[in-house]
């Protein structure tokens, strides 16, 4: 199967990175393609980034459709754009907030999630919301690292992250952990093993499912919310986005 793995800030260091942690959990016969859009924030740190970059997730999941992709991950952990792109797209749409929770749901009573900034935090509770699974989560929490220092060691990243999980652990009684970033991937599986509790990675979580999803023949109702945008005339800027 092939799969679109959608980065929705510009951050082309970023994609390769979450395009490496997408190729390790996915299946020998599943293709990963990484892409970001080139308009936008180059990070997505609360709602005013997610407003700038949810039109360019649009216009990859477009591109990914018209290649024949057979299924998109939203590789963000606020799922930017998400409903939207499910409207755009026939095959599964899958977010990694979203298939992280779910996962997390499916090995622990209770989970914790640990992001960058405070200002990530209320998108993340809202989805929560959304999803019907906010009884499932602790608590989120954020490391106070933003998204683009993540990779660099002199940020203290690991250490920070490692320390809010401790406190997840102490404080929210979390029984597992939800990372909260996609810039956090690679970190999954050594801080499972520090903390002795269950570590997800959202992009590990999304590319499964999505491959789960294909190889039942499940695709993105559009009967209802999903359903193909109507015809319209869309002006300024996004005049390529006319449907109609
Ligand atoms: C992410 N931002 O996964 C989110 C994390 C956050 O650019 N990639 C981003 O802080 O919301």
């Amino acid at each position: 199967m092939k799969l679109l793995v959608v980065n929705p800030n510009t951050s082309a260091g970023m994609t390769a990175r979450i395009g490496e942690a997408a190729r390790a959990a996915a299946a020998a016969q599943t293709r990963i393609v990484a892409v970001n859009p080139i308009s936008g924030p180059a990070s997505i740190e609360g709602y005013f980034d997610e407003a700038f970059a949810a039109p360019g997730v649009i216009e990859e999941v477009l591109k990914g459709e018209a290649a024949g992709m057979d299924a998109t991950i939203i590789a963000c952990f606020d799922d930017t754009g998400l409903e939207a792109a499910r409207c755009c797209a026939n095959g599964p749409v899958i977010g990694i907030g979203e298939a992280a929770f779910h996962l997390a749901s499916l090995v622990a009573h209770r989970f914790g999630v640990v992001t960058t900034l405070s200002r990530s935090i209320a998108p993340i509770e809202a989805n929560l919301v959304k999803y019907g699974l906010e009884r499932r989560c602790a608590r989120v929490r954020a490391c106070e690292v933003p998204v683009l220092a993540l990779d660099d060691p002199a940020s203290g990243a690991r250490e920070k992250l490692s320390a809010e999980i401790e406190r997840a652990k102490a404080q929210d009684a979390a029984d597992a952990i939800v990372l909260g970033c996609a810039g956090m991937a690679a970190l999954a599986a050594s801080l499972a093993r520090e903390h002795g509790l269950p570590v997800i990675d959202g992009v590990a979580a999304a590319v499964k499912l999505a491959e789960a999803l294909v190889a039942l023949g499940y695709a993105t109702s559009k009967r209802g919310p999903y359903a193909r945008p109507l015809p319209k005339t869309f002006a300024g800027a996004f005049a390529g986005m006319s449907t109609g």
